[in-house]
């Protein structure tokens, strides 16, 4: 017969890894799976209700529904903070930091999300997902948890996942020990283990970058796509076909199963997309962590993604995940063509390095 691994005892084989561990952590990460189903539950009835909902102003039970990333905030919120397990968390959905109740207890862990990522493409049944971020607290446990829990280098998180709300709902999780993908089993209503030890291919796929911004790219940016698309003598052969859904989640599940590159780039559209869109703490820190577990690469394309320190919440940072060679060839494409635009980013971001890194 063979092996069925649940997500539970995955997690449970790899605390026996820590002897010194207290199971606080593995506590945690059942939590996870948890509002991981409460979600998936919800955000597959999304396309139901909508269609009922079109008869009247109601959903089918008679409430108004609730958008699906408030929804998934609110639970992930309920069943986290509840655990005593957390001392403050932080989401996408809040501009502020979520304080945990003094009666439940003040937790060893932090953790920042984005409850419901590409939201926006649920009306056209893209596959949306959440991420999360998990760090150790760094203040004392007499006092509530603070931002400096929560504004920690990528380097420090203690574990990181997303799940995928797809042609079936996945959960991709590291914890520093390798990454894992579980299938959610809706009959049995378990992730089972499906991708065990998943490791980025050295063949690149596919690349991913919302083209219809190219008029907006710096010069080295576009520069890279030429190459990546084998219009310079020594590009990657084959030139690389493009995948983009416009769901981060989505694009990035494939670049760590098919390899290849993902970037959203700083572009010169505005202000607001001056480090681009996708924001550090939450989206860009834990994908950097699975990727660099699977043997990838992530940068800002001047450092490390994991070697930032972020200084605010909801900071943006510019965004170059997949194949370690590919990630590194963008860095060299702006050192050589925007150094100006590199020197003067450099000033706007604080790098600190691991303390095992030369
Ligand atoms: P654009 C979704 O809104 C999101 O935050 C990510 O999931 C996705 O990668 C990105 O925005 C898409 O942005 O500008 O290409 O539509």
């Amino acid at each position: 017969m063979t092996q069925i691994t649940t997500i539970e005892r995955h997690i449970l084989d790899q605390q026996r890894l820590f002897p010194e561990a207290r199971g606080t952590f593995t506590q945690l990460m059942y939590d996870v799976g948890l509002f991981a189903k409460l979600i998936a539950r919800e955000v597959r009835h999304a396309g139901l209700v909508d269609i009922l909902g079109r008869a009247g102003s109601t959903n089918i039970q008679g409430e108004e529904q609730q958008k699906l990333d408030v929804y998934a905030h609110d639970t992930i919120v309920r069943m986290m903070e509840y655990t005593g397990r957390v001392c403050i968390m932080a989401s996408e959905e809040i501009a502020g930091p979520i304080r945990v109740p003094e009666e439940y207890g003040c937790g060893d862990y932090v953790l920042l999300f984005d409850p419901l990522d590409g939201s926006s493409n649920i009306d056209y049944n893209v596959s949306t997902g959440t991420i999360f971020s998990v760090h150790r607290r760094v203040t004392s446990c007499e006092t509530p948890g603070g931002l400096e829990d929560l504004l920690q280098p990528g380097y420090r998180q203690v574990a990181a996942g997303y799940v995928i709300y797809g042609s079936s709902t996945m959960l991709v999780y590291t914890a520093g020990q390798g990454v894992h993908g579980f299938t959610l089993d809706a009959s049995l209503g378990e992730f089972l283990l499906s991708h065990p030890d998943i490791r980025i291919p050295d063949a690149p796929g596919y690349y991913s970058v919302n083209a219809g911004y190219a008029r907006y790219w710096t010069e080295g940016v576009r520069r890279y796509v030429e190459w990546l698309t084998g219009r310079t003598p020594d590009s990657p052969a084959p030139a690389m076909p493009l995948r983009y859904t416009g769901s981060l989640v989505a694009d990035f599940h494939r670049t760590l199963l098919a390899g290849g590159v993902f970037l959203y780039p700083a572009d010169t559209r505005d202000a607001a997309h001056s480090h681009g869109k996708l924001r550090l703490c939450y989206e860009c820190a834990p994908l950097a962590f699975i990727m660099a577990q699977a043997g990838g690469y992530a940068s800002d394309g001047v450092n490390p993604i994991l070697n930032l320190l972020p200084r605010e919440l909801h900071q943006r940072a510019p965004f170059f995940v997949g194949n370690a060679r590919l990630v590194r060839e963008a860095e060299r494409f702006i050192a050589r063509y925007d150094a100006d635009w590199a020197v003067a980013y450099r000033d706007q971001v604080v790098v600190v390095r691991e303390p095992t890194e030369a």
